[in-house]
């Protein structure tokens, strides 16, 4: 349990050149062969010992050269293998090993899934496979041949192209052969033996490469298939478009397993998905799958270039290529879809999963100097906020020169494991632009808040903008630098257009794009007629937690003006939060969510929500309002999870009222959608109407209770079917119970699709849902082996339902506790991620926090892995 150091860093003693793998696949006993060609690595000191990680791996036999190993001459032990002397050359190092697929279920490694042989080796699997230098910085090509019986098998794949293939003479059994020629580290090692079915289509590279793209799954889930493929062709094609990057390799391969710890995985040539990201019918799937499946589908793909063909040094540097293919895979999704409403989601993802990570006891840097489990690091920090100082070097580079950096990152580093530091080297080459001060970002953890006012002088016709960035202390990190910060803004004028921005040297700023870089500056622009209303922080241009002297009006003028899409939500959204934050802070009062400001805003809405030049899908974000957990994060402290639901809940009924004949009309006009097609203007329609009935039956009235339930009734795809659901389940009512009957009856048999329903009543705010989800842990269909269905109820009740998992007794903290005890068992990587649902107990009211550090520290005192031990210790702090 010792921090490992990313200033320990030292290159591998041994390097790996090519692998050989013979796999002779049996469900209990798989017996792999290795031979290793190895060579001591010149920039290694000293000759030292060979030493091998591995984890329960059984050791049959070892040679070197072809010679047998003496017992004196090794040692082999639960988690490596040592030959104290190898030859001072190259030589090949021959291990046959065993290990036991049926019986792993933490789901790393070589493990079974519904029948079918299936691997996850990243970060650390591989050496669960045989004894390895299993570490990203060792590269090699890889030659795979697998075996096994044909009739349960007679899908043998693994990376790169397939070379040959055959029976077994005189056996059941048969075999294939498969080649990568690129170079890589174990981690993107995999191989998938299986009775599947599978679709085919092609691709043809902008350089005239013939790629056959297969994409296999479980017999009877082939006509769910359609999309991911025609998405994998999307990304296919938009990665040539826009970064130049072209496939690889004759096949590009995806498989979709129904037993996966997380959602996907870019083995090389042979992506492994879990299914719940492949597998997509209108009437099984909803639109956020829909969106989810071409985002993930993309990002595996381009992790080709991004991750692949550049790899990363160490996983210190995770980000890399985590961070980086984010952003290519958001900037994808934008440009097929409506680029504001795409940037709108993925701000609030990163506002509701990684600023609440950023400000509590696991805050840790983009790209941490130290984990005790690897795995535990796979955060919203490194993945999302890694994103966006991707989208801030974008940002301030241009997107030409952007672009400029990354093709000069491919040219000079293909085919190695690098650095964040070469990452910036090859863009700052590029571009002529400084970046020292950038790796500020990815060294610092917390979010910077950037404090500003605006300052007009009548006599000067100028307008002073006043930034300070001040820069948290997070755990281990008292004091920080400050960093550069790309600031987008405007100022509109009194008729709500942007005013020319010029500063007083004379610049004029085009793109009204500032670069703060010092902890206190200020920008002055001058030919300003009349005190302007500042709009800050455009498209989210930096991930800052902005705070300023603005008042309700102001925000207001914004809402109906401002030119930036992302701003004018926002301002809609800053609005309902001062509103819900004035009413559930201390004690809840009810005066802001029922009087003239929320009236205010609630005619603004139905202004915006008429509005016919903006999309469907905007317009149906504007009319959401801020989730429970937005109102705790603005709240910050002293955090009463009733108090704030019930503040949210009047301001719904409040608006819900004032605007119901709007909300009415857009309900009714939106009826008919059509056929289905997952496209983003039918999909923000079907979303814009849902949100327009969450309003109505808000409102409290039992006619759009019924008419909830109406529409359930009527739903003829899984968008409408699963969303009227989820607001009909907290109500006590006959027709609630109806719809939930429904939906078992319907789908029971089928795995995703019921997932879902476990995780409506996760998520459903009621008194008593603590009980709801306990009695499901018992239903006959729930199983805390597979991943999918714990993330559906135990995950959604943790991470989905703010009031029922801080219920005031402190009963949801010790059924979570319990449940990650559980499976802490014998899948520690799930039990580490449900525990993150502690990160906030800090800023709870003071009775639930008392609940929750005595539930800490019960769990800090039983038996842990050592990834919830490390989630547990540095939550309590
Ligand atoms: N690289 C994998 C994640 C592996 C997680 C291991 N705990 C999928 C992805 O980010 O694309
Ligand atoms: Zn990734």
């Amino acid at each position: 349990r010792q921090p490992k150091h990313l200033s320990d860093y030292a290159a591998p003693d041994y390097l790996i050149e090519t692998v050989d793998l013979d796999f002779h696949l049996e469900p209990e006993r798989t017996i792999v062969h290795a031979d290793l060609a190895m060579r001591p690595n010149p920039e290694a000191k000293a000759a030292r010992p060979l030493v091998l990680d591995g984890e329960g791996v059984e050791l049959i036999s070892i040679a070197v050269d072809g010679k047998p190993l003496q017992p004196d001459e090794y040692s082999a032990t639960e988690t490596g293998l040592t030959v104290p002397d190898v030859p001072t050359g190259p030589f090949t190092l021959s291990l046959k090993t065993a290990c036991n697929p049926e019986a792993n279920e933490a789901l790393l490694g070589l493990y079974r899934s519904n029948g079918a042989f299936c691997t996850q080796c990243e970060p650390e699997g591989f050496r669960r496979i045989t004894f390895f230098l299993d570490r990203p910085d060792v590269l090699a090509t890889y030659r795979v041949r697998l075996e096994a019986d044909k009739k349960t098998n007679p899908v043998l794949l693994s990376n790169g192209n397939p070379v040959e293939r055959g029976d077994v003479e005189g056996t059941d059994r048969h075999y294939a052969v498969w080649e990568d020629p690129h170079p890589k580290p174990s981690y993107l090692f995999a191989a998938v033996a299986g009775d599947l079915a599978k679709i085919s289509d092609s691709f043809t590279t902008q350089s005239g490469r013939e790629v056959a793209l297969n994409i296999y799954v479980e017999h009877g889930k082939e006509d769910r298939c359609d999309w991911a493929m025609e998405s994998l062709k999307n990304a296919m094609k938009w990665d040539e478009e826009r970064f130049g990057r072209e496939y690889d390799l004759d096949v590009f391969n995806i498989v979709a397993v129904s037993d996966f710890n997380m959602g996907a995985m870019e083995n090389k040539g042979l992506n492994i998905f879990n299914d719940k990201l492949v597998l997509a019918r209108p009437d099984t799937a909803s639109d956020a799958d829909y969106a989810a499946i071409e985002g993930v589908i993309a990002h595996e793909y381009f992790h080709n270039w991004t991750g692949n063909r550049i790899t990363c040094r160490d996983w210190f540097q995770l980000c890399l290529k985590e961070g980086l293919t984010v952003f290519r895979d958001q900037e994808f999704s934008a440009d097929l879809r409506a680029g504001p409403v795409k940037r709108i989601l993925d701000v609030r993802n990163l506002k509701s999963r990684q600023f609440p990570e950023d400000s509590g006891p696991l805050a840790h840097p983009v790209r941490p100097g130290s984990y005790i489990e690897i795995n535990n690091f796979y955060t919203a920090t490194v993945y999302e906020k890694g994103a966006e100082l991707c989208r801030m070097l974008q940002t301030m580079l241009g997107r030409d020169d952007f672009r400029k950096g990354l093709d000069l990152y491919f040219e000079r580093h293909d085919g190695q494991a690098v650095t964040v530091e070469d990452f910036l080297a090859a863009l700052a080459d590029a571009s002529g632009k400084d970046l020292s001060e950038f790796m500020h970002w990815y060294n610092q953890a917390g979010t910077p808040e950037l404090a500003c006012s605006l300052d007009y002088d009548q006599q000067s016709k100028t307008a002073t903008l006043n930034v300070s960035q001040i820069l948290p202390a997070t755990p281990g990190q008292p004091n920080k630098e400050p960093m550069p910060i790309p600031l987008r803004i405007g100022l509109l004028g009194p008729n709500g257009d942007d005013l020319p921005l010029t500063l007083e040297d004379g610049t004029e700023l085009s793109d009204g794009l500032l670069e703060v870089t010092e902890r206190e500056q200020s920008f002055t622009f001058t030919g300003i007629p009349t005190p302007p209303t500042p709009s800050l922080l455009r498209e989210f241009s930096a991930p800052v937690r902005l705070t300023q002297t603005i008042d309700l009006e102001q925000i207001e003028f914004l809402m109906m003006h401002d030119s930036d899409p992302f701003n004018r939500w926002q301002a809609a959204q800053s609005y309902a939060a001062k509103l819900l934050t004035d009413a559930a802070r201390d004690r809840y009062n009810p005066e802001p969510v029922k009087g003239q400001g929320a009236s205010r805003l609630a005619k603004a809405l139905a202004v915006t929500a008429n509005e016919e030049e903006l999309a469907y899908a905007y317009r149906g974000e504007m009319l959401k309002l801020p989730s429970e957990s937005d109102i705790a994060r603005e709240l910050a402290r002293n955090i009463d999870t009733d108090a704030i639901r019930e503040a949210r809940e009047t301001l719904r009924e409040t608006i819900g009222n004032a605007i119901h004949a709007d909300l009415a009309g857009i309900y009714e006009e939106l009826a008919d959608t059509g056929p289905y097609s997952p496209d983003g203007i039918s999909a923000g329609k079907r979303s814009m109407r849902i949100a327009a009935l969450d309003l109505l039956v808000g409102s409290g009235k039992d006619d759009e209770l019924e008419r909830a339930a109406a529409h359930y009734r009527g739903a003829t795809n899984m968008t409408d079917a699963i969303y009227s659901l989820l607001i009909l389940a907290p109500h006590d009512d006959p027709r609630r119970d109806e719809a939930m009957a429904d939906f078992y009856e319907r789908w029971k048999d089928d795995a995703l699709v019921l997932d879902k329903w476990f995780a409506v009543q996760a998520r459903s705010a009621r008194p008593d849902s603590v009980e709801i989800v306990e009695g499901l842990l018992s239903h006959p269909k729930f199983s805390l082996k597979n991943p999918n269905r714990v993330r559906a109820l135990i995950g959604s009740f943790a991470n989905g339902n703010p009031t029922g998992f801080n219920r005031k007794d402190g009963a949801g903290y010790e059924f979570l506790a319990e449940c990650a005890l559980r499976i802490d068992k014998f899948n520690p990587h799930m039990a580490a991620r449900l525990l993150g649902a502690f990160e906030s107990w800090r800023f709870l009211e003071p009775n639930r926090e008392a609940h929750a550090k005595a539930t800490l520290e019960g769990l800090a005192n039983a038996e842990l892995s050592t990834d919830s031990y490390e989630i547990v210790s540095k939550t309590l702090g």
